[in-house]
């Protein structure tokens, strides 16, 4: 009987390891671009070295001013960051960890630490060469842009090179509209649409038109923003407005989830820039109005604070509306997604999206994804077992239903839903 046992524990642990090694991932959050966008999509060395999450590790090291640092190339600061947490220090922090994974996959050698060695390497590749190899080695069925129309660089894609490739989704991101309204509107007009500085009903009903426009431009999979951790719903706020008087009623004509990223302080130090981003506790007593308040509306929702997941976790068992999409930036660390996801699967079972890669470089989506997986094997395999030891039969195809589930398949089926 105990030895009965042992064999099936152990082939648990094979099915699982074996059901994350070929899930088809649908990366719900990235920054990446498709190659139709020319140099906005970030990859190779260079890019993994200059990440933004490594900059700000580096500037912890090292009294250089950020003026000096910002004004090297991007070769430069490339060198600069190898030297400072690669050469003189190991890189045991998971940004930097990151791109020992990622070299150590293509079987560099990691030994001899010669970084013009790698660059030759990647200079191999072209470009749609390098998209194919990474997609396929991070296993990624499609993955979601984030695409603002506010950006000058991506506009002109939009307005002419854009093509379609059926593994790069765009995802509208409105951080700029709903966040910038005051500085904002007057580009707004300046591409046709009648609006004014204060919302009045005219202005909305013209925001909804550029909403409108935009969709069915890009065919989003989803509306998104950004915001601070003191977001509030107020009459006084653009944002505010703008979201349930015409994000929300638009989102719901086109059965188009809205994301909320929520709890990020912008620029806590500029002199950083993107690397000086910071996070503070939000109220999430607005997403639990929104949820209940707009029942028909879908919202993915992703809060950056720590403290605020407990009760995240709880308002999606409240609403059924809300669908949690990973653990964000600052969470996304081994130790956290750790804590948080096993939680996730305590209260939510397979009802969530386990988790995004929040890639700003191809090539991330290497190690983003071997990690991620690394910490939710032990999770699973704890949850299994304990069920299979009260008696519960289990078959290998469950476990990879249960494991696309976590990868794509839940999300999928929200996207699909109506309410
Ligand atoms: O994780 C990041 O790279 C951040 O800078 C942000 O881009 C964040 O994920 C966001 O989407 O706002
Ligand atoms: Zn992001």
């Amino acid at each position: 009987m105990r030895r009965g046992m042992t064999t099936v524990m152990d082939s648990i642990k094979e099915c699982v390891g074996k059901a994350l090694e070929k899930v088809s991932i649908v990366d719900v959050h990235t920054h990446l671009f498709n190659s139709s966008f020319g140099e906005l999509l970030l990859w190779g060395i260079d890019e993994l070295l200059t990440y933004h999450y490594l900059v700000a590790e580096v500037m912890r090291y090292t009294d250089i001013s950020y003026d000096r640092f910002w004004s090297m190339s991007k070769k430069e600061q490339a060198e600069f960051v190898w030297d400072e947490l690669f050469v003189k220090r190991v890189p045991i922090s998971e940004a930097a960890r990151g791109v020992v994974s990622v070299l150590s996959a293509f079987g560099l050698d990691l030994s001899s630490k010669s970084l013009d060695t790698y660059r030759d390497y990647f200079s191999r590749y072209s470009v749609d060469e390098y998209v194919d190899t990474v997609l396929e080695m991070a296993h990624i069925d499609y993955l979601v842009m984030t695409n603002d129309p506010f950006d000058e660089k991506e506009r002109v894609v939009w307005d002419g090179s854009y093509v379609e490739d059926r593994r790069f989704r765009p995802a509208l991101r409105l951080d700029q509209l709903l966040n910038g309204w005051l500085n904002n509107w007057f580009t707004l007009k300046s591409w046709g649409y009648n609006v004014g500085e204060v919302i009045d009903s005219d202005t909305l009903k013209e925001i909804k038109r550029f909403l409108r426009d935009w969709i069915k431009r890009m065919s989003p999979v989803y509306m998104a923003v950004s915001l601070p951790p003191s977001f509030e719903l107020s009459y006084k706020d653009p944002a505010s407005i703008i979201i349930q008087e015409a994000v929300l009623p638009v989102a719901e004509e086109f059965n188009l989830p809205f994301a909320m990223m929520v709890g990020v302080k912008k620029l806590s130090n500029p002199m950083l820039r993107l690397a000086g981003d910071s996070v503070g506790k939000a109220n999430i007593g607005v997403i639990e109005y929104l949820c209940r308040s707009y029942p028909h509306n879908k919202f993915f929702v992703l809060m950056l604070s720590k403290e605020n997941q407990h009760e995240l976790i709880v308002m999606a068992r409240k609403f059924r509306n809300l669908h949690i999409f990973g653990c964000w930036w600052f969470l996304n660390n081994p130790s956290i997604v750790r804590e948080i996801t096993s939680e996730r699967l305590d209260m939510l079972g397979f009802s969530f999206t386990f988790q995004h890669s929040d890639a700003r470089v191809l090539d991330q989506l290497i190690y983003k994804w071997r990690h991620s997986k690394d910490v939710i094997l032990p999770l699973l395999i704890e949850r299994y077992s304990a069920i299979i030891r009260s008696g519960w039969h289990l078959s290998e195809v469950e476990i990879e239903k249960g494991v696309n589930a976590l990868f794509g398949g839940e999300f999928q089926s929200f996207l699909d839903r109506r309410f």
